[in-house]
């Protein structure tokens, strides 16, 4: 049923302006904040708070620091490939401190650090990017003469909000290796207080806008689990809503890269795939929003669980998953789907939104599902007018 409120909107100037400025037209913005809403896993009616909230251009300062890391996830977020991903997580917050993107350098960007810092004393976001090197005494990156451990405490002290982004900064990520030579840690670890995590390597931009959304609707970080991470991105396995599911459970797999399986898109479980292990909702939004349904098991390599502890960067790539619970799919797939026509992450959440369904069941409707290689076939057969043989 439409939402009343939302609709209602519509002819807000403040709406209108909002959608201006990301290059939408008003009924484009207000589906995606619908399909924000429908992301975070909000009741209904939500939808409209989250509207004006983004329209209301609040604009949170965020710090954002860079340690241990390979800038992958301040990549995924400016390399978004939907339109309006990165214009939309630019537009919310009020970058004041970002290393990467700062034009100037040396004392000119130390002063800006704290410039915004005593200007939005208690009120800015950190976000930290990378694992921070605890081994002697941190001095295996210095940023400013300081070290990663001086700069976080610094920077923490005063902040409204502290969020780890990417697996690096969340639990150690890569860095964090055996033999670990730098003793690289997540933040948690280094501020002896727990931090909201968005883990991924790198991690899914989504995720990060939707937290940030939930910050400006609510003034509050969004619920998360014993790890730090929002509950409306990490708690369900990859492999609960993987598009491959339906062959897990007939048991047709892949046994090597480029075999018979592996072209039909038999599931990757036996060439090492970790999503019965990993936490994350890559199969729900995908990844990258490349507009094929694109995220690692789609493109065919099994997914290497960058997201969960003790599995990315630890267990060996090829190696079996350890399968956590069988839960039945939490989607079941239809039989033939046209495939290689994912929707964009927009389009798809939108979908959700519109369809009132669970969060990002809208996202497995619109893509391609558990479907065999001759059913394929015979898609694409049909709709090129040939005839095929059942
Ligand atoms: Fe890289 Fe970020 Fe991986 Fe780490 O993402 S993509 S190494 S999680 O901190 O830059
Ligand atoms: Fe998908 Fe991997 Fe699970 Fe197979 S093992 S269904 S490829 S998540
Ligand atoms: Fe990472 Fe696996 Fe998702 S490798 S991006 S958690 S599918």
């Amino acid at each position: 049923m439409a939402n009343q409120n939302l609709i209602s909107l519509e002819q807000d100037d403040r709406i209108g302006a909002a959608a201006a400025r990301l290059s939408m037209d008003r009924r484009e913005f207000l589906q995606f904040c619908a399909a924000m809403a429908t992301t975070l896993g909000l009741p209904q009616g939500a939808d409209a708070a989250v509207a004006e909230a983004v329209a209301a251009k609040k604009r949170p300062s965020v710090i954002w620091l860079h340690f241990q890391e390979c800038t992958g996830c301040t990549e995924s977020i400016l390399r978004a490939e939907h339109p309006t991903l990165e214009k939309l997580i630019l537009d919310v917050i009020s970058l004041d401190y970002h290393e990467t993107l700062f034009a100037a350098a040396g004392h000119q960007v130390e002063a800006a650090r704290k410039t915004a810092m005593a200007e939005n004393k208690g009120k800015y976001i950190l976000v930290v990017e990378g694992a921070i090197p605890t081994r002697d005494n941190g001095i295996y990156c210095k940023i400013g003469g300081k070290t990663a451990i001086e700069l976080l405490k610094e920077c923490a002290a005063d902040a409204a909000a502290v969020i780890a982004i990417g697996s690096c900064a969340s639990w150690g990520g890569m860095p964090s290796t055996d033999p670990n030579p730098t003793g690289a840690k997540g933040v948690d670890k280094v501020l002896g207080k727990p931090v909201v995590t968005i883990p991924g390597c790198p991690p899914n931009p989504y995720n990060f806008l939707s937290t940030v959304v939930h910050f400006l609707t609510f003034g509050a970080l969004p619920a998360v689990d014993h790890l730090g991470r929002p509950k409306f991105a990490y708690s369900r396995l990859i492999h609960e809503n993987c598009e491959r599911r339906a062959h897990f459970d007939a048991g047709r797999f892949a046994m090597d890269f480029g075999d018979d399986g592996h072209r039909k898109g038999y599931c990757l479980y036996k060439l090492g795939c970790k999503g019965p292990e990993t936490y994350a909702n890559c199969s729900v939004i995908m990844f990258g929003d490349a507009g094929a349904g694109t995220w690692p098991v789609a493109c065919g390599h099994p997914c290497i669980g960058c997201t969960e502890q003790g599995v990315g960067f630890q267990k060996p790539i090829h190696a079996v998953a350890k399968l956590k619970n069988i839960e039945p799919s939490a989607f079941l797939p239809r039989i033939v789907e046209e495939k290689g026509v994912g929707a964009s992450l927009g389009s798809a959440a939108v979908l959700a939104a519109v369809a009132g369904a669970a969060a990002g069941a809208g996202a497995m409707v619109a893509k391609n599902l558990g479907l065999s290689h001759k059913a394929e076939q015979m898609e694409v057969a049909k709709q090129s007018g040939e005839k095929t043989e059942v």
